[in-house]
C-alpha cells in the first residue's frame, strides 16, 4: 500500500534539500495546509507536540500515500515504533540517539523479520488488511529510521551510529544540541554551527541522508550548511502562526 520511495534520500547534485515543516497539533487540516503551501514532506511531532501515536492513523487519512510523513516518537520505545509505522508513516524520527546500540535496536523494531523484529499488526499502512501481503513485502525497503543527533554524547558517538546497518538518516536538532553544549537558546551560536557543520560532513562522507530543523531566528539558506543538507524542516505550525500574526499586528499598529 506504500507508494512513496524511501524518504529521506541523499540529494542529487544540483538539487535543493527536500523541504518540509513540523506539525504539532492533531488536526488533519494542518497537514493539508502544509502540502498546499508546497511542503515535500511532513514531520509529525509526537515528542513535543500534542499528537499521540495511537491517533496517527486518523491524522494521516487525508495525506496522499506518496507524500512522506516522518513521525517523531514520544520516546525511543518499541510500542511507538509499531504505532507510527502501522499508521502508514514513511518513517520514524527518534529523539536524541546517543549510541549505536540504541540506533540498531530502533532499526530492528522498524524492520520485519528476517531483517529485524518488527511486530506484525494490521493498520492503515496495510490497507486495513486489504494490502497486507504487498505492504509487508515492500515495507522494509520503504520505511526509514532517522535518528536525531542533538547532544554532545550523540556527536561523540556519531561515527559508530553511522555504521548501523539499515539506518535511514540523521536529523539535527539545533535547540537541544545547543543546550547540551551549554548554549541553551542559542542554536545559531558559532560553536553550535561549527558542530552542525561537522555532523553534516560526517554524514555526507558516509552517504547517510542528513537533515536539520530551522526555527525562530534560524533561516534556511543563511549559511553554507543549508546547501549541504538532504532535507530540512522549516518551522512548526504554532510558531509560524504566532510569528506571522505578531508581524501582522505590529505592521497594523505602526500605521494606525
Ligand atoms: C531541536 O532543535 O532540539 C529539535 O529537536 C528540533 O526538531
Ligand atoms: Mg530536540
Amino acid at each position: 500500500m506504500l507508494a512513496q520511495n524511501c524518504f529521506p534520500h541523499t540529494r542529487e547534485p544540483g538539487r535543493p534539500a527536500a523541504l518540509g515543516t513540523i506539525v504539532t497539533l492533531p488536526n488533519p487540516q494542518l497537514l493539508e495546509i502544509a502540502l498546499l503551501a508546497g511542503c515535500e514532506w511532513i514531520f509529525v511531532d509526537c515528542e513535543h507536540g500534542a499528537i499521540t501515536t495511537s491517533g496517527l492513523g486518523c491524522l494521516l487519512t487525508g495525506v496522499p500515500r506518496d507524500v512522506p510523513v516522518l513521525v517523531r516518537l514520544p520516546a525511543n520505545d518499541e510500542v511507538y515504533v509499531k504505532q507510527a509505522l502501522d499508521s502508514g508513516a514513511a518513517g520514524i524520527i527518534c529523539p536524541s540517539v546517543e549510541d549505536a546500540a540504541t540506533a540498531a535496536r530502533l532499526v530492528s523494531w522498524a524492520k520485519y523479520p528476517p531483517a529485524g523484529t518488527r511486530s506484525v499488526g494490521i493498520g492503515r499502512a496495510h490497507g486495513y488488511g486489504l494490502g497486507l501481503a504487498s505492504y509487508m513485502e515492500q515495507a522494509n525497503g520503504l520505511t526509514s529510521v532517522v535518528v536525531q543527533i542533538e547532544s554532545i554524547a550523540g556527536v561523540r558517538a556519531l561515527d559508530d551510529i553511522l555504521e548501523v546497518s539499515g539506518l535511514g538518516g540523521v536529523f539535527i536538532g539545533p535547540y537541544d544540541l545547543s543546550a547540551s553544549m551549554g548554549l541553551v537558546g542559542q542554536p545559531t551560536a558559532p560553536a553550535v554551527r561549527k558542530t552542525i557543520h561537522d555532523i553534516v560532513e560526517r554524514c555526507r562522507a558516509r552517504a547517510v541522508p542528513v537533515g536539520q530543523f530551522f526555527g525562530g531566528a534560524q533561516a534556511f539558506g543563511a549559511d553554507e550548511i543549508s546547501g549541504r543538507l538532504d532535507f530540512a524542516a522549516l518551522g512548526l505550525d504554532t510558531t509560524l502562526l504566532a510569528q506571522s500574526l505578531e508581524l501582522q499586528l505590529c505592521t497594523a499598529r505602526s500605521v494606525s
